[in-house]
């Protein structure tokens, strides 16, 4: 019998065929956008060869239990055993640990994006079960706007103007006249968001605003990041050189006299400080337009252009989030904010800032929000979580002090590390240095449908089903549906939820009560569903029961009645709707920091030259830049769709030329961290002296180190934005390039 059920994931909707119970074909749901591609991968990716299949204990672990030593992780064989086996061994060693060393010995930080589906959410999942089962060493932070999450909120009083809150896309279309994007607007990125989207509908908002006539101007080392569709002008100054861009159109602003005085005067504090360093107060540099474009290496007439084009009208300035994962990506953003200042327009309907419109599906889109179910957490009784960049550094150095945002964080001396929904063996820079802090640990579990590097590395595997293999509710804030998820086969070969997993692990330490309530996963969803049932009435809205809910399909969410525009209550009336600064204001100089004394993150927007750079390169030297992969969710869909070369690095024909390159050429890219190999694919419009390698390749280091697969995170640095965000900065990276031997 084949059925066509409906279901959601990361990148979009989708109807599954169903016949004999397999998933034989997934297709995206008509109308929704999705990318057909990624989501036609999902039978490939049930069925993988690199499913596990039961759990597994490596070798050496299994023989002599954690006093093997933790060299072998990645070498050892991976014995298949039965669940008790692991389950009990994963209990013994939970509370071996809470007991000799306590909670905060272990690290259940789990960074990732699991799956779609907000109860079976894999760190979700673990995280509750490690707290009833004791407490555990948390992160902070994210790894997408780490930078912006922590200064933000001294700026503005929140952070939510990076992602929760933006001006919505139809406000842009009819009263903005030019939207600059630093860092573009690649549509690649929207075609993802956590939790799932409905609905891809940026790409018409973006076609909509360009036919009324908005003027569009990317700011970025790659044509790529144009807008799709639009007649958009591209302006390509090195990575890492927008703060000078923007201290130099403010500095414009300011000596042109176009500043708006009266909105500095109202709604900021710190102006005079801040225009003090645009006239070279203090380091005896104004922040001309001559003095950006040496910076940025592009013609002063490009500037002066920009400029142009922003001196009058109603203006959009955004930024995607890579600017800020960089080193001092702090700064970029609190530019772009006091820039925005000087025009005056923040809060008006088109005009002022925002940011992530490039980066993911739903920026800017206009959903209500907190209907989408999530799983409530159980207090964890270890509170001094570490920044989420540091934790190959935290593993590595147990007792380290490091500064934090103007505190301190003593990093714990970590013996145990539980992953679930996360690849560190992705998403971590430096991973040589990981890979050799990996080895400390006493013990190391972790839960996957797949055999990902990092499973590879664990001592005990437990493996988990899939979203199709289990019972979920799907959505994401901001999207239009909430989506019933059914099961929609059975687990493949022996996996089991996660939340089953950590049922049975709780049930050996007796804490099962506090971690499942005593709900099983149904009851689960329908207790959930009723939380948003509440929230619904609390805004005067009633949305359907569980029952009608459940056995229908997706639910409509009702669209935000008024226009969204950023900071319009602010700026309508500052004194009742102050921001949550110490000023209330928009800070350009900020009291709190500057008692950090932090000369990485000083008081005010700053330009500090980042450590790694075009503008401080060798000759032969290149930029890297890894940005998010076009057709996979970082490293999730790369095991699908067959045989892979190693990922594509893209060069400019004249560095290529330089190198005796050509389209297709296996090349290892290499740096002091280390080396991969990648493959040559040129592209005309590209900056000179700039390469991009997408992230996403599985780590697969050959035996003398180079990672054969294209997995540029053994290139990057584990250095971090700054102190005071201690935010991912993988974003700053050189590298050199040449033909790879061959095998
Ligand atoms: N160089 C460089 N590095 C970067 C970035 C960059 O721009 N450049 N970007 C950073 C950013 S912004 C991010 S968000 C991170 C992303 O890094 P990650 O979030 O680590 O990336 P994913 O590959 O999505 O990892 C999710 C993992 O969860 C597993 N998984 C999926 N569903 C389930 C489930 O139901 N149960 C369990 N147990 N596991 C499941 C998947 O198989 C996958 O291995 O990478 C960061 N790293
Ligand atoms: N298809 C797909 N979409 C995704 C993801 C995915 O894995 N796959 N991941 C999602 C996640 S978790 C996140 S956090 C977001 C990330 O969203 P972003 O951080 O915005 O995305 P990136 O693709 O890393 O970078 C966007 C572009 O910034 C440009 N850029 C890089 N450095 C500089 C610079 O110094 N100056 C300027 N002006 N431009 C620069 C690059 O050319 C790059 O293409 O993407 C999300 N969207
Ligand atoms: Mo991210």
């Amino acid at each position: 019998m084949t059925t066509r059920p409906i279901s959601l994931c990361h990148w979009g909707a989708f109807e599954a065929e169903i016949a004999d119970g397999r998933l034989i074909a997934a297709r995206p749901l008509p109308g929704s956008g999705a990318d057909a591609q990624m989501i036609g991968d999902w039978p490939d990716l049930v069925y993988s060869s690199t499913r596990i299949r039961q759990p597994h204990i490596r070798k050496s672990f299994l023989q002599r239990g954690h006093s093997c030593g933790g060299a072998g992780r990645g070498t050892d064989d991976m014995i298949p055993v039965d669940w008790d086996t692991a389950l009990d061994l994963a209990a013994s060693e939970l509370s071996r640990v809470h007991q000799n060393h306590g909670p905060s010995a272990v690290f259940g930080g789990s960074y990732g994006w699991s799956s779609a589906g907000r109860f079976h959410h894999a760190r979700s999942q673990l995280q509750r079960f490690l707290a009833a089962a004791g407490g555990f060493t948390n992160v902070t932070g994210n790894y997408s706007w780490g930078a912006a999450q922590m200064l933000l909120p001294h700026v503005l009083g929140s952070d939510s103007a990076v992602s929760h809150a933006a001006t919505d896309w139809q406000t842009i279309a009819s009263d903005s006249d030019v939207v600059v994007a630093f860092g573009g607007l690649n549509a690649k990125n929207w075609r993802v968001t956590s939790g799932g989207a409905g609905a891809h509908r940026l790409p018409d908002a973006v076609a909509r605003a360009a036919a009324r006539g908005v003027r569009f101007v990317a700011v970025s080392p790659q044509a790529q990041d144009l807008p799709p569709g639009v007649d958009a002008t591209l302006i390509q100054p090195r990575p890492g050189s927008d703060t000078a861009i923007l201290l130099a159109l403010a500095h414009e602003a300011l000596i042109s006299g176009r500043a708006d005085l009266a909105f500095l005067d109202r709604y900021t504090t710190g102006s005079d400080a801040f225009c003090g360093y645009l006239r070279g107060d203090g380091d005896g540099q104004a922040k001309t337009l001559d003095w950006a474009a040496g910076l940025a290496d592009v013609p002063v007439a490009t500037l002066r252009a920009l400029w142009t084009a922003i001196a009058t009208g109603r203006v959009m300035l955004t930024a995607s989030w890579s600017l800020q994962r960089a080193h001092h990506g702090e700064q970029p953003y609190w530019a772009l904010i006091a820039l925005a200042a000087m025009l005056g327009q923040i809060g008006l309907p088109g005009g002022g800032f925002c940011f992530g419109y490039g980066s993911m599906n739903g920026v800017g889109a206009t959903g209500r929000r907190g209907f989408v179910p999530a799983l409530p957490p159980v207090a964890n009784p270890v509170q001094s979580p570490i920044p989420v960049a540091c934790f190959a550094d935290a593993i590595a150095h147990p007792g380290k002090k490091i500064a934090f945002n103007g505190r301190h964080v003593t990093y714990p001396d970590i013996r145990l590390i539980w992953w679930a929904g996360g690849n560190p063996f992705h998403h971590g820079q430096d991973l040589n240095a990981l890979q050799a802090a990996w080895q400390r640990p006493e013990t190391i579990i972790v839960n996957e449908p797949w055999w990902t590097p990092t499973a590879q590395r664990a001592d005990i595997v437990f493996p988990s089903t899939t979203t199709v293999e289990r019972t979920d509710i799907g959505g994401t804030s901001r999207d239009l549906f909430v989506f019933p998820m059914h099961r929609l086969i059975d687990p493949v070969g022996q996996s089991r939820d996660d939340f089953a997993t950590f049922v049975a692990i709780a049930d050996r330490l007796g804490c099962r009560a506090a971690f499942d309530e005593g709900r099983d996963d149904l009851s689960w969803l329908r207790h959930l569903w009723g939380r948003s049932e509440a929230h619904g009435l609390s805004e005067g809205l009633k949305m359907p029961n569980f029952d009608t809910f459940w056995n229908g399909g997706p639910w409509a969410v009702p669209p935000l009645e008024a226009p969204e525009v950023l900071l319009q209550e602010f700026r309508s009336a500052p004194e009742t709707h102050p921001l949550g600064t110490p000023s209330g204001k928009i800070e350009l100089w900020s009291e709190t920091v500057a008692g950090f004394g932090y000369d990485d993150c000083p008081p005010q927007p700053t330009w500090l030259e980042p450590a790694e750079w075009l503008g401080r390169a060798a000759p032969d030297e290149l930029h890297l830049v890894t940005n998010q992969p076009a057709r996979q969710l970082h490293s999730q869909l790369y095991q699908s769709g067959g045989a892979k070369a190693p990922q594509a690095i893209q060069l400019h024909p004249a560095d290529a030329g330089d190198r005796g390159l050509a389209n297709g050429d296996i090349v290892r890219v290499f740096n002091a961290r280390g080396a991969c190999r990648a493959t040559v694919q040129l592209d005309d419009g590209l900056r000179r002296g700039v390469a991009i390698m997408a992230t996403g390749a599985w780590f697969d280091p050959d035996p003398d180190g180079d990672e054969r697969n294209g997995n540029p995170n053994v290139l990057t640095a584990q250095r971090q934005t700054s102190r005071l965000a201690q935010g991912c900065a993988a974003l700053s990276t050189l590298v050199r390039v040449t033909r790879a031997a061959p095998l």
